[in-house]
């Protein structure tokens, strides 16, 4: 069954893959399985077709017949549960430690990254908004340093490519140009996960969305 995914009629990322679509896409390519695209306008996020799917009125959400998930995290690891063998090992203990990577990347890098996001657009104006920064930027820096030394000169955090990898590069992704350029050996990984055919199809695919959307605009 073909899965049906959702994602921004005109990602405000401009087709530079930032937005949380791009890392459900990228683990279909992964696994080889078709799927198609709804996208949905920034004014109906929170209507009730698109509610209905996604309780926060957000993007991705994902569809496969009767099922409906939302949360990338978790899509992205049901999507490897669907394709044993292309994103998760097969081996128990391997395939645990994926899965915390997966948790690692959404729970430990991506929280304060996001902070840094809603300062940088919400906060930097406030008073208090520079002291709040530097506290958020402490805290990533760190996190930052903890996973650099972490990886060490592994090609993977953890044996081969799995979805653990996919989610954290995702998420350095974001910090491209900023932070994360002070941890070479982090460049590099995401370097590498970019040369992955099924990261250039998927990166391709969203931006395709984005210049379209463009056209005679
Ligand atoms: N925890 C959820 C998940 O992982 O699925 C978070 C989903 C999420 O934040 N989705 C964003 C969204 O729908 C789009 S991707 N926001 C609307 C809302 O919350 O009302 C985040 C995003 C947006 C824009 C850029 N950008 O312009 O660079 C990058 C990333």
């Amino acid at each position: 069954m073909k899965p049906i995914i959702t994602a921004f009629a005109k990602s405000p990322d401009e087709g530079r893959g930032l937005a949380r679509d791009m890392r459900v896409r990228w683990a279909l390519e992964e696994a080889g399985q078709e799927y198609d695209v709804q996208l949905v306008p920034w004014e109906d996020f929170d209507k009730p077709p698109h509610k209905a799917l996604q309780p926060f009125g957000q993007i991705p959400t994902y569809e496969e017949g009767d099922l409906v998930l939302f949360e990338s995290g978790a899509i992205v690891l049901h999507i490897a549960d669907m394709h044993p063998g292309a994103l998760l090992p097969d081996d128990p203990d391997a395939r645990a430690r994926a899965i915390t990577w997966i948790f690692a990347a959404v729970g430990t890098i991506e929280q304060p990254v996001v902070d840094m996001e809603v300062n940088e657009y919400f906060e930097a104006d406030k008073p208090w908004g520079a002291d709040r920064r530097a506290g958020v930027d402490q805290r990533l820096r760190k996190r930052l340093a903890d996973l650099s030394a972490r990886l060490g000169e592994a090609e993977w955090l953890d044996g081969d490519f799995t979805a653990g990898d996919l989610m954290m590069v995702e998420v350095l992704l974001r910090l491209e140009g900023q932070m994360v350029d002070e941890f070479p050996n982090l460049v590099a990984y995401c370097d590498r996960a970019r040369e992955r055919p099924a990261f250039r199809r998927a990166f391709a695919a969203q931006k395709a969305v984005f210049v379209e959307a463009s056209k005679g605009a």
